[in-house]
């Protein structure tokens, strides 16, 4: 132990601020000087500033340490998909728990919806809709208010990406995707780019339906027709949010859609929504 370690931690406790901490007033290296002719007792002030220094520099590490999205925590050494702790708003205090996907198009999305067999009832109510449902591990909805937190602060761009039961992948990207307030929770979403064809561009700029809260532009209510819930237009190219019918299926566009890509009577195995910064 060199001499500042041991006047610094005798002087603390003498003066109840703790055991341990390191001042800087002390002129030479603490850890290598075995000099103990010209330790003293520094100065409370000095003590203090030096500890509130020492505080501040925590702080400082602490925020170094907190993720703003899924590509830092790709960055930061992670590979494994999984549920991370991100901060992603200004509001540096607030955390979000979310699903990040490290499988495809790296370095890391945020996944806001999954279906992958079935395991969820996604025919749920407005409030469900508006906070959120499922297990982040199998099959899940972030929640409108997330989805508007989120894109409302920083402009971000989706991907959707799905799997049918023969094996074949597809994708659909959008440069841009935004969700407004509720009570509409307005989707905003194009720039379209991938394989699986547009299924969302009837979906921008509609407001979000469920069966117990019906804004689209049918007579009827799209949600409660199609067994989902939905940014519905008049009604839908995807309905992602529909039954699990696990493939082809006798009934009209009640499934897990992708019209661009498997029309309206294929139910997909597997399509998962993604957002990130762009
Ligand atoms: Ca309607």
């Amino acid at each position: 132990m060199g001499c500042s370690q041991i006047v610094v931690s005798f002087c603390a406790a003498l003066l109840g601020i703790g055991y341990g901490q390191r001042s800087e007033i002390v002129p030479f290296d603490p850890y290598t000087s075995n000099d103990l002719s010209i330790c003293q007792c520094p100065d409370i002030n000095d003590l203090q500033s030096a500890v509130a220094d020492l505080y501040e520099r925590l702080d400082l590490l602490e925020e170094r340490l907190k993720n703003t999205t899924c590509e830092e925590v790709w960055k930061s050494g992670v590979t494994e998909s999984g549920v991370y702790t991100i901060y992603p708003f200004h509001d540096r205090t607030k955390s979000l728990d979310v699903y990040c996907d490290f499988t495809i198009d790296l370095p890391g999305w945020i996944t806001f919806q999954r279906r992958i067999d079935g395991s969820e009832n996604f025919f749920l109510y407005w409030n469900d809709y508006v906070n959120g449902f499922g297990d982040m591990n199998t099959e899940f909805w972030i929640g409108l208010r997330t989805l508007h937190q989120l894109t409302s602060e920083r402009p971000y761009e989706l991907r959707v990406d799905m799997e049918d039961f023969e094996g074949q992948t597809g994708y659909a990207k959008y440069s841009t995707f935004k969700v407004g307030a509720g009570v509409g929770y307005t989707l905003q979403v194009n720039g379209y780019s991938g394989n699986a064809g547009d299924s969302m561009a009837t979906h921008n700029g509609m407001k979000f339906t469920t069966r117990d809260r019906d804004q689209d532009y049918a007579p009827h209510n799209c949600a409660s027709k199609f067994q989902g819930a939905w940014w519905y237009n008049y009604c839908h190219e995807t309905n992602p949010n529909g039954l699990y019918l696990a493939g082809p299926h006798d009934s009209f566009a009640d499934g897990i859609e992708w019209n661009t890509w498997h029309g309206y009577d294929y139910s997909l195995k597997r399509i998962e929504f993604k957002i990130r910064i762009r």
